[in-house]
């Protein structure tokens, strides 16, 4: 899911991220390709309008559009209005203590995915080390009970079940009886049966069931395939009966993400969960700031700023952009970049991260071993060398290998991965954009 939006957002975040000068019709533009990607998306459209106004407002003032990387900052308030749109935090259960019953009642329409989620959830619940009992609720369809038993041996948890019943009401009482009396459990997962459109008998119904039950959870478990649809069945379902959160099901599907992005916006209720296959173990917490990122495809530069921001400081940046300019890069800056290099991992990962280099480092992924072997054949070059790798024919070639350790081989493929590298920052520091995009983003702005 989110694909087709995240890719979208991600074109709009890498433009805008590497723009050292916007102006409001920049942001304007920009807030408008978003807007459309949302509108397509399928977001409820009072949610895009406000998401769009609120974002302009913030991103169009005079701090932001002066400041020393306004397109970083411009993607920041985008990333930042879409954990708000996604529900800030993250929601967890609100269970009582181990000592008391807890009750978790899942509704919803047919085939949304409430029995599985039940069965997933307990998995879960069970996982952190609580107790709890599934109670099979649904009476309507014959086969529900056994579906829940089934799942429920799957996963290993007790399943209240009663074959003959015929009142969900009754049934959901004499299950907590149960679990108070066998004193074995302290949380009790209720399925409930769902329905083809919105009834008021289904709704009579989970009324009477939440009643009896008093539920501390009434999570709504909706399925993001009804995009927009899904808003509209939470926001019937809380007016009737009262939410407490919800579930979205099938967050692995294609769809086009406007459920998750609409459901908070319009219901005031958190996404607790979503459930991202068929199997128990396909049941995350929802995260609204890890989705946002997901989104905007910030994941990678993110984490390359993190990272840069560690080993790099602006003017030794601004010294290598010199360098870069001039096409005057060393050996000995090679050396230099060393020490870089080993907290970024391998010359492949640095190159992944950097937009426009991916790919053009296939192959170059140098160990810490090698590292070391290289930096041992520059240190047995002399000073001129270094400067000028193009003096070091065959016989200083043989002299370094010996010195350092290493065989001519070896020597000679350093050179080659040297001047592959100092080929390909001469070519990127041609393009001023591209550069720019760079180095800004190793300065970690
Ligand atoms: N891919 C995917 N499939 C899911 C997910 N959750 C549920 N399903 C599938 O959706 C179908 C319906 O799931 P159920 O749990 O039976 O739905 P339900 O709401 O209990 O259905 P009724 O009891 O008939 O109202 C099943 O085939 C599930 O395997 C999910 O997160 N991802
Ligand atoms: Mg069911």
């Amino acid at each position: 899911m989110l694909e087709r939006i995240s890719s979208k957002f991600s074109d709009v975040a890498r433009r805008m991220s590497g723009q050292h000068k916007i102006s409001e019709k920049n942001v304007r533009d920009a807030v408008e390709e978003i807007k459309l990607a949302l509108l397509e998306a399928d977001v409820n459209v009072r949610v895009v309008r406000r998401f769009v106004n609120s974002t302009i407002e913030e991103a169009s003032g005079e701090v932001v559009l002066k400041s020393v990387a306004p397109g970083q900052q411009f993607v920041k308030i985008v990333h930042d209005r879409m954990v708000a749109l996604l529900g800030d935090e993250r929601s967890d259960l609100e269970l009582r203590g181990p000592d008391t019953l807890s009750v978790i009642l899942l509704l919803g329409l047919q085939g949304s995915g409430k029995t599985t989620s039940a069965a997933k959830l307990a998995a879960r619940l069970k996982k952190e080390g609580r107790r709890p009992l599934l109670v099979a609720a649904d009476l309507v369809r014959p086969a529900a009970i056994d579906q829940l038993v089934l799942l429920g041996e799957k996963v290993e948890v007790e399943v209240f079940h009663e074959k003959e019943a015929s009142d969900p009401v009754k049934l959901a009482k004499a299950a907590l009886a149960y679990a108070k009396r066998s004193a074995v459990f302290d949380t009790v997962i209720v399925d409930t049966s769902g329905r083809m459109e919105l009834d008021d008998e289904l709704m009579r119904e989970i009324e009477r069931i939440k009643k009896s039950v008093d539920p501390v959870e009434t999570l709504l478990v909706a399925d993001s395939m009804t995009g927009q649809n899904a808003v509209e069945i939470a926001k019937a379902f809380d007016e009737r009966v009262g939410l407490t959160g919800i579930v979205l099901t099938k967050f692995d599907s294609d769809a086009r993400g406007g459920a998750a992005l609409s459901l908070k916006s319009v219901t005031g209720k958190p996404i607790k969960f979503i459930g991202v296959g068929e199997k128990p173990e396909d049941f995350e917490p929802f995260h609204p700031d890890r989705i946002a990122s997901r989104i905007l495809g910030m994941g990678d530069v993110l984490s390359l700023v993190e990272k840069a921001q560690e080993t790099i400081d602006e003017a030794e940046a601004l010294e290598l952009q010199k360098k870069l300019q001039s096409a005057t890069f060393t050996l000995e800056d090679y050396l230099d970049q060393f020490a870089r290099l080993r907290k970024m991992g391998s010359l492949e990962k640095l190159a992944e991260m950097i937009p426009g280099l991916a790919g053009q480092l296939q192959g170059e992924e140098i160990n810490e071993k090698e590292i070391r072997r290289e930096e041992a054949i520059i240190l047995s070059m002399t000073i001129r060398e270094r400067q000028n790798h193009r003096i070091i024919g065959p016989s200083r070639r043989k002299r370094v290998a010996k010195g350092s350790g290493t065989s001519v081989f070896e020597v000679n493929r350093l050179l080659k991965r040297f001047e592959k590298m100092r080929g390909m920052l001469k070519k990127a520091s041609k393009n001023k954009q591209y550069q720019n995009k760079m180095l800004s983003q190793m300065q970690g702005h």
